[in-house]
């Protein structure tokens, strides 16, 4: 018996979208096959799928991966410098408005960055990270201080 699919059968892509089969062909195979898994859920193809005799040359499933596999962006470090100048309550405003921390983190941060000459606000995608530190620098500006940030590639495990 020959594979037939039934016209507009329910078929997913491998990002997990719903669709329908454009044309309900089924007779692709190897190179032709298009991105469509078929919906876990959805009938098997034929009556004889659970029959090995009648599996020969039965290509026409697609194996759905277990997982479609994303790879994680690469993250930034927004690291805030140390100055002579800049008001400790103002840093910690900075800290509080851009990096969501509360008082008493706020504090922790500025003094390390007061101490050690520079600290780490938070860790985000590059984009994110970029908007965060322009952010920064924008309001610092804004207000006349010289506190400057800048960001820096994470570690991979970060
Ligand atoms: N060193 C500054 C002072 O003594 C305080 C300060 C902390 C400035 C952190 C910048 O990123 C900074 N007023």
């Amino acid at each position: 018996m020959s594979f037939q699919a039934k016209p507009r059968e329910q078929l997913i892509s491998s990002q997990g979208r719903s669709y329908n089969s454009p044309t309900g062909d089924a007779s692709l195979s190897g190179s032709d096959v298009p991105m469509w898994i078929r919906a876990t859920e959805a009938p098997r193809l034929a009556d004889h799928d659970d029959d090995p005799s009648e599996r020969q040359g039965d290509t026409g499933l697609i194996v759905a991966p277990e997982k479609p596999k994303l790879a994680k962006p690469p993250l930034w470090k927004v690291v805030m410098l140390n100055d002579d100048y800049t008001p400790m309550e103002f840093v910690v405003e900075v800290l509080q408005t851009f990096f969501g921390m509360n008082g008493e983190k706020a504090t922790q941060i500025m003094l390390m960055v007061h101490r050690t000459g520079k600290g780490t606000c938070g860790i985000y995608p590059k984009d994110i990270a970029e908007t965060k530190c322009a952010q920064v620098n924008q309001y610092a500006q804004e207000n006349q201080h010289p506190l400057v940030s800048e960001i820096e590639p994470a570690d991979d495990e970060s």
